[in-house]
């Protein structure tokens, strides 16, 4: 049977289809989506909600000439697949594919790049006063989802946009969850406006009559400012967002396609700041996705017909962080749980299960997140903030300011450290040595197994003198056999695994491990390979490199963090101090943003896979050096 999808290109195929075509044209790009994501993974539930949505925006509005902002970006497949990218679906997060985000690169469709949230507000009043000086007309819209509003920064845009009176949509995209439930007071307004019946059905008869209005009638249209404000003022329980300068529009049924078409129609002919509220349900059409949207938000692969997913019998990172901090909870009362929204995803949902009052979920709001934890730490108690790696840029300056300077005993526990995969470069978490490693009195480890995860955990809780950060990767851990006690680590001395004297490897983390594979490799050679596995970044086993250095005929570094700023730049800044000890070469990741795909595919494409590193290294070594 000839599809409805086989003949969407572009934006202008869906400018002519009946509402009726429409909704055929909604129900197919939900099954091929369901399929395609089964297998290249990604986020599932998030696009399922806004396929109606999608499909309204680039039917009435003009992109690219108009601009739509995704915020987080994580929902925008179907504009994906509407705007030239379907052929290439398959490809989605893949080496080589299209990016499960906005690219600007990658389409002239894609206004902006997205990954982390709560920016597109901001992204969009830019573009506003860009279009305003350029004397431009088009449209811009902002598709924000109700938690990417738990975010600061949505706040910032929306205070600026609304005191700007540039013209510029907001639709706001409320499916009550974030990746878990949505949390906070501004999730419990929007709960209230939608529970509001008699609201909803007035407002949806203004819309009713304003979608049979001629256009360009004014006074009808001041008729229905005034009555829709009226209408709010008696049964709103709080004008949040037209308090802030905004026109709100709805509650409206995010997956009424008709209705939907209709409000986006009319309102393009209002002005300033709008705001539509469009309620939708995540994993909408797909009965698995909707019954569990936490786990389908964003997953590997999966079996399309029943959403299964293939179980591992070895415990991600994740999980042993996770069970871990509930072990060390049990123990001592004043151990509390802080993540910014990220329950699921940081393994605090383990925590949250077993001492529910010991767990906060404030939001996606990183920043606060870390400023709440340096309050708790210094009323006493002791918060593990679990953050990804990059995400915690957002909170560098509450690490410097409100944690590390007040010298606020709280542990940093940072997942998805290095490079994540299929997630890309917004999600990388290539930067966090380097962004952290200057700030004084925070200790900063980076676990080699899970084992050594576990007694940094414990080492970092009874940690008095201040905070302590610790990194360790994305997916499964080593499956080493798991010690039941945990001991505690001396701070700033690292640990040598395996003695030689040509060449030392200082490495640390995820890679301390592939650098005991490197050794194998270079001893097998004639080259004496020493590894050192470094396990605190900060403060830093000085005594133990320098010894190294004396006594080794060459040192690198090996490290999954960019190499500026990380472990090498603090091994070469011991080592300049202390000049012509060694020959010396840092390994890690380059400085360039790494692109998406596979984590094995990735590490290859940065040379830092088993057989390209020890040819490097090999390469490097043998050559002939000044100093020799
Ligand atoms: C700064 C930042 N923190 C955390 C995340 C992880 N994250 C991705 S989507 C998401 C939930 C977004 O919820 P919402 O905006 O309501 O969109 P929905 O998935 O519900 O459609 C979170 C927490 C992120 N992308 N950026």
């Amino acid at each position: 049977m000839s599809q409805l999808l086989d003949s969407i290109q572009f934006p202008s195929d869906i400018k002519h289809l009946s509402t009726d075509q429409l909704k055929d044209l909604a129900a197919e790009i939900r099954r091929f989506l369901v399929k395609s994501v089964s297998i290249t993974g990604g986020h599932l539930a998030p696009n399922l909600g806004v396929v109606e949505l999608t499909l309204a925006l680039h039917r009435v509005f003009d992109f690219p000439r108009d601009r739509v902002v995704w915020d987080v970006g994580h929902q925008a497949y179907i504009h994906k697949i509407l705007t030239g990218r379907k052929e290439r679906f398959h490809t989605l997060r893949q080496l080589g594919g299209i990016s499960g985000f906005p690219k600007v690169k990658e389409s002239e469709y894609d206004s902006f790049g997205t990954g982390h949230s709560s920016t597109a507000i901001s992204a969009a009043l830019g573009m506003a006063a860009a279009r305003d000086l350029k004397s431009e007309n088009h449209r811009i819209v902002a598709v924000v989802g109700d938690g990417a509003l738990t975010g600061g920064e949505a706040f910032e845009g929306l205070n600026n946009a609304g005191g700007s009176k540039r013209e510029l949509i907001v639709v706001l995209n409320d499916n009550r969850m974030s990746i878990s439930p949505n949390v906070g007071a501004l999730s419990r307004y929007l709960t209230k406006i939608l529970t509001r019946p008699e609201y909803n059905r007035l407002k949806n008869e203004v819309w009713d009559l304003t979608g049979k209005l001629p256009r360009g009638s004014q006074w009808i249209r001041n008729f229905v400012h005034r009555f829709g404000s009226g209408l709010k003022n008696l049964l709103v329980p709080g004008l949040l967002f037209e308090q802030l300068g905004f026109r709100y529009i709805g509650p409206i049924d995010g997956h009424d396609l008709p209705l939907l078409i209709r409000v986006f129609s009319g309102i393009k002919r209002l002005h300033g700041p709008l705001c539509v509220h469009v309620v939708t349900t995540k994993g909408k059409g797909c009965q698995f996705a909707e019954d569990d949207a936490t786990k389908f938000h964003g997953l590997g692969s999966f079996c399309y017909k029943t959403g299964a997913v293939q179980t591992r019998n070895v415990p991600a990172y994740t999980e042993i962080f996770g069970k871990t901090l509930v072990e060390l909870a049990e123990k001592d009362e004043r151990i509390v749980g802080v993540t910014a929204a990220m329950a699921d995803g940081t393994g605090m949902a383990f925590l949250q299960k077993s001492f529910p009052e010991r767990f906060f979920d404030v939001g996606i709001a990183e920043q606060h997140a870390v400023t709440f934890a340096a309050a708790l730490a210094l009323e006493g108690l002791k918060p593990v903030v679990a953050i990804y790696s990059t995400f915690l840029q957002r909170g560098l300056d509450q690490v410097i300011h409100d944690v590390a300077l007040q010298k606020a005993p709280v542990v940093l526990a940072m997942d998805r450290a290095g490079l994540v995969g299929e997630d890309g470069p917004t999600h990388h978490g290539s930067f966090d040595l380097s962004f952290l490693r200057f700030i004084p009195d925070l200790v900063i480890m980076a676990p080699k197994d899970e084992n050594e995860l576990r007694d940094m955990m414990m080492t970092a809780v009874n940690y008095t003198k201040g905070p302590v950060a610790i990194r360790y990767p994305r997916g499964l851990s080593l499956g080493v056999n798991l010690r039941k006690r945990m001991r505690m680590l001396p701070v700033g001395k690292a640990e040598i695994l395996r003695e030689g004297d040509d060449l030392a490897v200082v490495a640390v983390g995820d890679r301390v491990y592939p650098s005991l594979s490197l050794a194998e490799k270079l001893n097998a050679q004639g080259i004496s390979t020493r590894v050192i596995n470094a396990r605190t970044i900060k403060p830093l086993d000085e005594k133990r490199i320098l010894e190294s250095a004396e006594q080794c005929r060459a040192l690198i570094t090996l490290e999954n963090n960019s190499i500026i700023g990380g472990l090498g730049s603090a091994v070469a800044e011991l080592l300049a101090e202390h000049s012509g000890l060694a020959r010396f070469r840092r390994f890690g990741l380059p400085d360039t943003f790494v692109t998406h795909g596979k984590i094995c595919d990735l590490m290859k494409l940065v040379e830092l896979d088993e057989e390209k590193l020890s040819e490097r290294v090999m390469e490097w070594f043998s050559k002939p050096h000044a100093a020799d």
